[in-house]
C-alpha cells in the first residue's frame, strides 16, 4: 500500500508526512461534516455515483466520515489547507473556503481513480493516513481559451471549468472578441454579438454568450473558485466589431466578415471619438457582468495601428478600466504604454530574450503574468504529428510545458504573480480538441503554478501524471498519450 507523499496528487502539495501503517476507508455509513461552504455538498455529489453511499452532510461532528471544518491554520493563504487522515477520519482545515475546496480535490486524487466513475463500483475506499499542509506558490494560476476564433458555448466552459478548478487553478480568462468573431451581448451596441458573432474560422455560424449565460458560467466558476476574466481585444483583432459598425472603421465602410487565420490587419480608427464611446460603453457592460478584479483589454499584434496612434489609443482606454474599478491585464506589447496602477502585462514571448516590450513593463513596475508561449501555449502541437494545433512556437511536450522556474524566465521582473496557459482555437473546433491539447500539459502547468519550486520535478510529475490517466478516461476526457509519461 503506498503512503500519503507516494500517492499522485496533482499539483504536488508542499508538505506531506506519512502515517505508517495507518489507514482510513469509507464504509457504506460514513457522514460529512461542513458548515453552508459548497466544498461539502460538492464532496459528497463528487463520491456518491461510485461508492453508491448515501454520505449525508451536516454541520455535526461525524463518527466515522470527512470533516470540513474552517478554523485558523498556521498557513496565511485563503487557498492553504490541512487534510489530516486517521482510522477513523478524514479531517480537512482550512481559513476560507477556497483552501477547503482545495483540501477536497486532493482528498479526492487520494482515493483509487475508480472514484471518478459515474457508476457504483467496488471499493475498498481506502486512503492512506498521515497529513499534508499544502499552499499555492502562485496566486494567478491560469488558462485562456479563445471562443473567438471558434466559438464554445457555456456547458463547454463550464466542463473546462470543472477540469481547471481539479488541479487548483483560479483563473479562467476568456478571449472574448477577434477578427473573427464577437462573443459576449452588449446592449449598447448590439450588432456586436448578431452580426460580429454570427461566424467564425472557416465560417459556420459562431455564436455568442447572452448576458444572463455569461452570468451563469460567472457564477458556476465562483463556487469553484475560479475568476472568470474577460477579454475585449483591442485596438487590433477586432474586424468582427468592424464588420457591425462602419463607424468605428476610419472610412465608414464596414469590411466583410472574416473566417480566415490571419492575424494583425484589423484596427478601431483610433482619431475618431465613438471609438472612445465603444471602448467605454464596452468596457462598462462587461464591467458589470465581472465579479472579479480583471479586465483585459488585449493590444496584441496591433500591426495596422501606428505606432503614435497605438499609445494614444491605450492612454485614453487604460483609465477607463480603472474608473470602473478594475485593473487593467494586457498582452505585453501594452509595456510601452503609460501604466496604470496595478497593471498586469501578460508575457507570451517565446524566446530566450525578452523583447523591448515587456522589458519597458519591467521597467515602469507592471505586475507580470507569465505565459511563454514555447513552455504553456496550449495551442502548440505536442509533435509534428499532432493531428491540431500550431507550431510557430515550436512542439511543446509536456515535459517542456513544465521543465521551467516562472521565477527565473524573466530577468530583473520581481512581480510575478503566477502562470496562464492559452489555448487559441484557430485550428480547434470542438470539445475534444480542446481536451487533447490541454491534457496532460495543463495539470502539469497547474503544478509549476501551485507547488513549490523545491517539491517538482519532471521524474515525479510523469509518474503522477501516469496515475491521472485512468481518472480522465472515467471523465471522459480523451488526452494525448505522451510518450515521455509512463501510462499504466
Ligand atoms: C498569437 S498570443 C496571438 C493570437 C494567436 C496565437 C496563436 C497573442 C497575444 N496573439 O492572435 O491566436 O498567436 O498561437
Amino acid at each position: 500500500m503506498l503512503t500519503i507523499d507516494e500517492l499522485a496528487v496533482v499539483p504536488v502539495p508542499a508538505e506531506a508526512t506519512p502515517s505508517p501503517g495507518v489507514h482510513f476507508t469509507l464504509r457504506p455509513g460514513a457522514t460529512i461534516r461542513s458548515g453552508p461552504a459548497f466544498a461539502g455538498q460538492y464532496l459528497a455529489e463528487a463520491l456518491r455515483p461510485a461508492t453508491g453511499f448515501p454520505l449525508p452532510v451536516a454541520d455535526r461532528p461525524v463518527e466515522h466520515g470527512i470533516e470540513l471544518v474552517l478554523a485558523e491554520i498556521p498557513e496565511t493563504s485563503p487557498e492553504a489547507y490541512v487534510l489530516e487522515i486517521d482510522e477513523r477520519r478524514i479531517v480537512v482545515t482550512a481559513r476560507a473556503e477556497a483552501g477547503l475546496f482545495y483540501g477536497v480535490q486532493t482528498l479526492l486524487q487520494l482515493l483509487p481513480p475508480t472514484v471518478e466513475a459515474r457508476t457504483v463500483q467496488d471499493g475498498p475506499w481506502t486512503v492512506p493516513g498521515g497529513r499534508i499542509a499544502d499552499r499555492p506558490r502562485y496566486g494567478y494560476r491560469g488558462a485562456m481559451l479563445d471562443v473567438a476564433r471558434h466559438f464554445f458555448g457555456v456547458e463547454v466552459l463550464m466542463r473546462f471549468v470543472d477540469r481547471l478548478s481539479r488541479y487548483k487553478m483560479n483563473v479562467l480568462h476568456l478571449h472574448l472578441s477577434d477578427d473573427q468573431g464577437w462573443r459576449i451581448a452588449v446592449d449598447a451596441w448590439p450588432r456586436l454579438a448578431t452580426v460580429g458573432g454570427a461566424t467564425q474560422v472557416g465560417g459556420g455560424t459562431g455564436g455568442h454568450y447572452t448576458k444572463a449565460q455569461y452570468a451563469e458560467l460567472v457564477r458556476y466558476a465562483a463556487a469553484r473558485h475560479v475568476t472568470i476574466v474577460p477579454e475585449i481585444d483591442m485596438p487590433g483583432h477586432v474586424n468582427a466589431a468592424l464588420a457591425a459598425y462602419p463607424e468605428l472603421n476610419d472610412d465608414g465602410v464596414a469590411p466583410p466578415a472574416y473566417t480566415g487565420v490571419d492575424v494583425g490587419f484589423s484596427t478601431l480608427s483610433v482619431g475618431k471619438d465613438v471609438t472612445y464611446t465603444f471602448a467605454r460603453q464596452v468596457l462598462e457592460e462587461v464591467a458589470a457582468l465581472t465579479p472579479g478584479p480583471y479586465l483585459h483589454i488585449g493590444g496584441d499584434e496591433a500591426q495596422n495601428t501606428p505606432a503614435a496612434d497605438y499609445l494614444e489609443f491605450l492612454r485614453q482606454v487604460q483609465p477607463m478600466v480603472t474608473a470602473l474599478g478594475k485593473t487593467v491585464v494586457g498582452w505585453h506589447q501594452i509595456g510601452p504604454a503609460a501604466r496604470e496602477p496595478g497593471r498586469i502585462v501578460q508575457y507570451w514571448g517565446h524566446t530566450p530574450e525578452p523583447d523591448e516590450d515587456v522589458r519597458a513593463a519591467i521597467a515602469q513596475g507592471d505586475r507580470i503574468l507569465l505565459s511563454p508561449a514555447d513552455r504553456v501555449y496550449l495551442d502548440m502541437k505536442y509533435t509534428p504529428q499532432t493531428p491540431i494545433g500550431l507550431d510557430w512556437a515550436g512542439h511543446v511536450s509536456t515535459h517542456t510545458a513544465y521543465d521551467w522556474d516562472p521565477a527565473t524566465r524573466l530577468p530583473g521582473a520581481p512581480d510575478v504573480i503566477g502562470v496562464e496557459a492559452p489555448l487559441w482555437t484557430e485550428t480547434v473546433a470542438t470539445e475534444a480538441g480542446i481536451d487533447l491539447l490541454a491534457f496532460p500539459r495543463l495539470p502539469a502547468i497547474a503544478e509549476l503554478a501551485w507547488s513549490p519550486q523545491p517539491a517538482r520535478d519532471w521524474t515525479g510529475c510523469r509518474a503522477r501524471l501516469a496515475a491521472h490517466g485512468p481518472r480522465w478516461t472515467y471523465q471522459g476526457i480523451g488526452f494525448h498519450p505522451d510518450p515521455e509519461i509512463p501510462w499504466p
